[in-house]
């Protein structure tokens, strides 16, 4: 791991305020990435969760599992999720990560995008249980997708594709300003994980 091998990409939240996204593309050498690849997707119990969406239930478009204090829960979209506490493995990249970051990091939604077709759609990660403008870190493994990010206002755009093994932290702010997606692709057949760490009060 390369501490300084990374990009700052300027993120403007509004007239005179800016953030950032911090991005180091080769953060984890490939045989790292590999293990923690197979790892995800052999060795954790992925849970297949659907939306209601005016009565109809709609499964979302990926695998996902929550980590965290196992006791306590995070709900989003009306889907709640009972945390899971940290294997060993995920614990030790959740402290590589805040120490790169120079963020606490206590909990992690891991998503499992089985090919191209598995996607998740416009949000930000704006929950108030993480708090005030929350920083977000994401690390991707398997098939490069690509992370778009659109302004709520400006409706500016911003595309980054995000290699195996990657680290991108967004800024304080950007959840706030931003909505962020991985849209569907007809050329990926490649599964990808992607762990996004964050923090939570409680
Ligand atoms: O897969 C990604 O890179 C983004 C996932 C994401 O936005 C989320 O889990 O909130
Ligand atoms: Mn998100």
């Amino acid at each position: 791991m390369d501490l300084f091998d990374h990009q700052l990409i300027p993120v403007t939240l509004s007239e005179g305020r800016q953030s950032s996204i911090a991005f180091w593309p080769n953060w984890l050498d490939k045989e790292r990435a590999d293990v923690l690849l197979s790892k995800a997707i052999n060795t954790i119990d992925w849970r297949r969760d659907s939306i209601k969406i005016v009565g109809k239930t709609i499964p979302i478009p990926r695998l996902q599992q929550w980590f965290g204090d196992p006791s306590t829960s995070y709900t989003y979209s009306n889907i709640r999720l009972q945390a899971v506490s940290f294997p060993d493995w995920i614990e030790q990249l959740r402290e590589q990560v805040e120490t790169q970051a120079d963020q606490r990091f206590n909990r992690a939604l891991v998503n499992y995008y089985r090919d191209g077709s598995d996607s998740v759609d416009w949000h930000a990660d704006d929950e108030p249980e993480l708090g005030f403008e929350p920083v977000i870190a994401s690390c991707s493994l398997g098939a490069e997708r690509v992370f778009q990010l659109r302004h709520n206002v400006t409706k500016e755009r911003l595309a980054i594709s995000l290699p195996h093994g990657s680290l991108l932290v967004m800024g304080p702010g950007i959840q706030r300003y931003w909505q962020h997606r991985v849209a569907k692709t007809k050329t990926i057949d490649q599964p990808r994980v992607n762990f996004t760490f964050r923090y939570m009060g409680r």
